[in-house]
């Protein structure tokens, strides 16, 4: 299996299937397509049916979409806990996984993951506040029934989901209670993130779209890169 992603730094969507991957120790090999410089749109749609990463390649199959992606890996490894056994937990975990997948918009505009950086006190708190409040209630609710330190108790493909969402909150100081914060930790403290994160760290390309300071006109396009 082959998993084609982005720039570690910045792509999200790459990150969780890459990290269920890893994790479940599933044999396959990465590429990073470049979310940015010259040709990098024309590359993607060459490569991506839908001109978007992550794509996994497994023999003559291409499979896009995040969620298609996990789903898939769940019907080949149903031996590996990608999601909970239990039929009600995995309702939860597919529901928690549907719900960033399709929301938490104001997150994914306002603060986007950014690895290596560290801007505190950047992101205008309003344009947050909603999704940090449904963070809080949906971590709070499935931590405390589970113990932790991940949603489910082990780590499954919920927290994968979530965990670019994590960074955002470590990137950009924003402000969490004590539980979501451990729960932050947990997910910076898995092995596979890890692994992710320390290469991400050596990535040399800047993506403008995913700056904030770019985003909000204090630098203009092309000066960090
Ligand atoms: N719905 C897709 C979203 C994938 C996506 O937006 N990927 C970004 C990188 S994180 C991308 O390829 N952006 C390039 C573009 O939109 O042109 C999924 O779930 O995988």
């Amino acid at each position: 299996m082959k998993l084609l992603i982005g720039n570690r730094n910045y792509s999200t969507w790459s990150l969780r299937p890459w990290l269920v991957l890893t994790h479940f120790e599933i044999p396959f090999e990465d590429e990073v397509l470049q979310l940015s410089g010259p040709g990098w749109q024309e590359n993607l749609r060459e490569r991506s049916p839908t001109g978007k990463v992550p794509v996994l390649l497994d023999g003559d199959l291409v499979v896009p979409e995040t969620i298609a992606i996990i789903e898939y890996l769940a019907d080949c490894f149903p031996d590996k806990p990608i999601w909970p056994t239990d039929t009600s937990q995995r309702a939860r975990a597919r529901a928690a996984s549907a719900e960033m997948h399709a929301g938490f918009t104001g997150l994914r505009s306002h603060a986007p993951m950014n690895l290596r950086a560290s801007y505190p006190g950047r992101v205008n708190l309003d344009t947050v506040a909603k999704d940090l409040k449904r963070l809080e209630a949906l971590w709070g609710e499935l931590l405390l029934a589970s113990g932790g330190p991940f949603l489910f108790g082990a780590f499954t493909a919920a927290d994968a989901m979530y965990a670019p969402v994590a960074t955002r909150i470590r990137t950009y100081d924003l402000p969490v209670s004590d539980v979501a914060g451990e729960y932050v930790e947990s997910i910076y403290g898995l092995p596979a993130f890890q692994t992710w994160l320390a290469e991400a760290l050596k990535e040399p390309w800047v993506v403008d779209d995913d700056e904030i300071d770019v985003i909000q006109g204090r630098i203009p396009p092309g000066v960090l890169a």
